[in-house]
């Protein structure tokens, strides 16, 4: 260093110099002379000095001249690109989807015409409120976008978690997510519904009733991208080769089962792992267990649609499954993480109007407006007309255009023709036969500002989601509502909540005024149309009867001593990962503890660092030596406490007793607090760990029975 600050000439600075000081800093030993790439500016220019900006003395002013350290600073600066106005975090891999049929005889989709046909996708998951720095466990919708690069052109599905929406038409999208986000005075809250602005706005937009069902429920807060469905949610059209149509509702069917965290957890995990479903993602495809999606459709024809309950145009409204099953026609497989996040994940444009041929609209008014949408705002976005030249948004089948210039062209046509048509006889011709084919609908009638009568029902489907849910999905909602009701300062806003909620289910609106402490009862709100009370429960709308056999995909936290008994350890392991769960070790230090036969072994997290939340169910595996040593660690209790408040199965071997006592729940212990078999019985342990959860529980750890009416 001493050498350095002497040096009064910049041309001194050398190589040599660079490389002695990063040598004494510990960190970097070679230089481009020992074999690296040499350093280049972005024109190519081969740089000396990357560590000193060049000036007039040591200790003098920069120079302009500085070309290197002048672009670079540029480049930076310009780093970053709007974020997305909504879905603004996200998370991207690569994949393939797998067709299992032809469906010529509906679609001429050329994704659809070959069995065992395999198609590149690229699919990004995303939270709607937050912005791009927010954690992963908001409770949110979460985006579910697909882009297939089909051999007809790019398909874009780009769905949700959710099958319907707030809003019946595009022109109040703008409303709510302004009521949505940040509110604009302070910029707060972050990632969240819980707010005046949001509930205001939601109370006086009766269509939204059927969704806050859906957000409330823990829908919004899953445990892993991996396992969420993914739907459609607006009805498309599939036109075949004879031009005839029939309509479709597209669903995504996570095939390890459909899971959720609790509220409380979800809070937690926010804390000890903002990046909670990105790692889980990369985790797992990193460990080629790569996660897969079943995709089915609904079809149906036009008799069916004038027969439904509801308009099939009305993206508030679902068909349920039990009325019109969904057909599986191929399989989504993860594989690969994109190589650079920007690049691809943040860059990729989707755009609910890229379809190829043979997939077409139906009139939702919500479909309508988005296909405006997703076009203009990839030009703001990301700054030009040719972000299509971007690999991750170029298809991936022959292309030809006339299209030319705007901001960073990268490929324009060659040659002296840039139009058609031309008498060259040169450049692509549009082809009647091969090309894109609009559903030739019939349309008429007057030009009007209108909502149609057939969307008038706001609440029956919102009744009949929630008599759908199990017993702890329902306490779930109530719980979700009154805490997010209990964050609006309004006292308005909240009755006017609880007014909407009396038409939906008069027990749980009662319960969630008597949980916000409400005096007394507003009355229902008024309803355009009343509910409908003939709905069957649909059971395909429940997580926990779409949940999980078994411990596949998930994990098991073993918080372990020194000490800790060997066989047990390695018995524990095998069976979790014989059923392909996976096992983290929790140790007081990070650095590992001794195991009961001498050997070492290295823990993957310390207590504080790796708290039970971030686990599917959890071990006790201490030590009678070491017992005293872990119930000094708070953090040790809390890992127990939460386990169990949250439900889940808790393992352990007798010299965790004391562990259990320290939680406080050693009184309570029920069938999912399980003193661990010895090694034979391990496999029927984990197999039992496939319930994932103890919900008959809940009620003594959360919510107690029926309140008494409010007023
Ligand atoms: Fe979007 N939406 N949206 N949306 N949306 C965007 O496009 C919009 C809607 C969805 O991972 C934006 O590229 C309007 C429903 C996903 O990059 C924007 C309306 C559904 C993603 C936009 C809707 C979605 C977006 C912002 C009301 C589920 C993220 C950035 C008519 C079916 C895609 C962008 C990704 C993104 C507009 C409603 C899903 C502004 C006007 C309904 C998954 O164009």
């Amino acid at each position: 260093m001493a050498k350095k600050t002497k040096t009064n000439s910049t041309e001194l600075v050398t190589i040599h110099d660079q490389k002695l000081s990063r040598a004494q800093g510990g960190e970097l030993h070679q230089t481009a002379e020992d074999g690296f790439d040499v350093l280049t500016t972005s024109q190519g220019a081969p740089v000396a000095d990357d560590q000193n900006t060049l000036r007039i003395g040591a200790r003098g002013p920069a120079l302009m001249e500085d070309f290197h350290f002048r672009e670079k600073i540029f480049h930076f600066d310009h780093e970053r690109i709007p974020e997305r106005v909504v879905h603004a975090r996200g998370y991207g891999a690569h994949g393939f989807f797998e067709t299992y049929d032809s469906l010529a005889e509906y679609t001429r989709a050329d994704i659809f015409q070959r069995a065992g046909e395999k198609t590149p996708v690229f699919v990004r998951f995303s939270t709607v409120a937050g912005n791009k720095g927010s954690a992963d466990l908001a409770r949110d919708v979460r985006g579910f976008a697909v882009k297939m690069y089909t051999k007809e052109g790019n398909w874009d599905l780009v769905g949700n978690n959710i099958p319907v929406f707030f809003i019946q038409d595009a022109i109040k999208f703008p409303d709510l997510i302004h009521a949505a986000k940040q509110e604009p005075d302070r910029a707060f809250p972050q990632a969240q519904t819980a707010h005046d602005n949001f509930w205001d706005f939601i109370g006086l937009t009766p269509e939204s009733m059927h969704m806050v069902m859906w957000i409330m429920s823990d829908r919004t807060i899953p445990r892993s991208l991996r396992f969420m469905e993914g739907f459609g949610v607006h009805t498309f059209r599939f036109i075949n080769a004879k031009d005839e149509s029939t309509f479709v509702k597209f669903h995504w069917k996570p095939k390890l089962g459909l899971q959720s965290v609790a509220w409380n957890e979800a809070v937690k995990i926010n804390g000890a792992d903002p990046d909670y479903h990105r790692r889980d993602l990369w985790q797992a495809i990193q460990s080629g267990n790569f996660p897969e999606w079943e995709l089915g459709v609904q079809l149906f024809d036009q008799e069916f649609a004038d027969g439904f309950d509801f308009d099939i145009l009305d993206p508030t409204k679902i068909i349920p499954e039990e009325v019109l099953p969904v057909r599986p026609i191929g399989r989504m497989v993860l594989d690969r993480m994109p190589d650079n996040f920007f690049a691809e994940t943040e860059q990729v444009a989707f755009m609910t109007q890229n379809v190829p041929p043979g997939i077409g609209f139906s009139n939702d008014p919500l479909l309508q407006g988005r296909n405006f949408s997703y076009l203009d705002t990839q030009l703001k976005r990301l700054g030009g007309p040719n972000f299509t030249h971007l690999p991750i948004n170029a298809p991936k089948c022959p292309f030809a255009h006339f299209q030319q210039d705007g901001h960073m062209a990268m490929r324009n046509p060659v040659g002296r023709v840039n139009y058609e048509p031309n008498s060259f006889g040169k450049g692509p011709r549009e082809s009647p036969a091969r090309g894109y084919r609009h559903f030739p609908a019939e349309e008429s009638g007057q030009k009007v500002q209108l909502r149609p009568e057939s969307f008038a029902d706001h609440y029956s489907q919102a009744r009949q989601f929630f008599i759908s849910q199990t017993p702890p999905e329902q306490r779930h909602i109530v719980m979700a509502l009154t805490f997010e009701l209990s964050k609006v300062e309004t006292l308005a806003i909240r009755e006017r909540m609880v007014s909407h909620l009396l038409n939906i289910d008069e027990t749980m609106a009662t319960e969630v005024a008597h949980r916000l402490g409400m005096q007394s009862m507003p009355k229902p709100a008024p309803a355009a149309v009343p509910t409908r009370q003939d709905l069957e429960p649909s059971p395909a709308l429940s997580i926990v009867e779409r949940g999980p056999k078994r411990f596949e995909g998930r994990k098991l936290g073993v918080l372990v001593a020194d000490g800790v008994d060997a066989k047990l350890l390695k018995g524990l392991t095998s069976a979790v990962t014989k059923e392909k769960g996976l096992v983290e070790l929790i140790a007081p230090k990070v650095g590992g503890v001794t195991v009961s036969d001498g050997s070492h072994i290295d823990a993957h997290h310390m207590i504080d660092g790796g708290p039970s939340v971030l686990f599917d169910a959890v071990a006790l595996l201490t030590s009678p030596a070491a017992i005293e040593d872990v119930l000094k660690e708070a953090t040790a209790r809390d890992f127990v406490a939460d386990a169990f408040q949250h439900c889940k199965f808790i393992g352990y071997d007798v010299s965790a007793l004391p562990l259990l006592e320290k939680a406080g729940i050693a009184q309570d212990l029920d069938e999912g607090v399980i003193a661990l078999p010895g090694e034979d019985g391990l496999a029927a342990f984990v197999e039992e760990l496939g319930k994932l959860r103890v919900w008959g529980r809940e009620p003594s750890v959360k919510l107690s029975s029926a309140s008494p009416p409010v007023a």
